[in-house]
């Protein structure tokens, strides 16, 4: 697995294609020192859409779990690394012919969001799932270069630029 650095922010993330349920995502991402993606605006929304389109792979939709949950409190939507609530991109709801959109909380049981990739559609959108579903899962943490030690013009972006670890390693 491996940080990869958004060029346009300070931000760090890992896309994780192996299964887990919401918790064990959580602790993996907590034991690679950041939590499940949180997605707090619009630009971080595409960037992360895109990166998810380019890993979908030819199955049917694809996926992954991020920090978004209601366990604490049925529709009061928050995410687990604490970001604010703000920026949405709720998909329509998954069961046919219910004119109604995620978080539809089925069954009264789907308390954590996954972010959802629908090649046929070519949309990526969140809904809210069972947390002992197993997905994959993004990771988010801030990234070691800071704004001040980047260049201010960067040249264009280089495909794969990851980040440092406290060991100054790239990984
Ligand atoms: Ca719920
Ligand atoms: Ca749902």
């Amino acid at each position: 697995m491996l940080w990869e650095e958004d060029p346009n922010s300070d931000y760090c993330y890992m896309f994780n294609t192996d299964a887990l349920d919401w918790e064990d995502s959580r602790e993996m991402c907590m034991t690679h020192g950041g939590d499940l993606a949180s997605i707090i605006t619009r630009e971080e929304g595409f960037y992360i859409n895109a990166r998810i389109q380019s890993i979908g792979g030819p199955t049917l939709f694809n996926a992954f779990w991020i920090g978004a949950n209601d366990r604490s409190s049925e529709g009061g939507w928050r995410w687990s690394d604490g970001g604010p609530f703000a920026y949405l991109n709720w998909g329509p709801d998954t069961i046919m012919f219910v004119p109604k959109s995620e978080p539809n909380d089925n069954k009264h049981n789907e308390d954590c969001g996954n972010i959802v990739y629908k090649s046929t559609e070519h949309t990526v959108t969140w809904n809210d799932g069972q947390c002992t579903n197993r997905l994959g899962y993004i990771c988010k943490k801030l990234g070691l270069l800071s704004s001040t030690t980047r260049k201010p013009t960067p040249s264009p972006t280089p495909p794969c630029k990851y980040c440092k670890n406290k060991h100054g390693v790239w990984m």
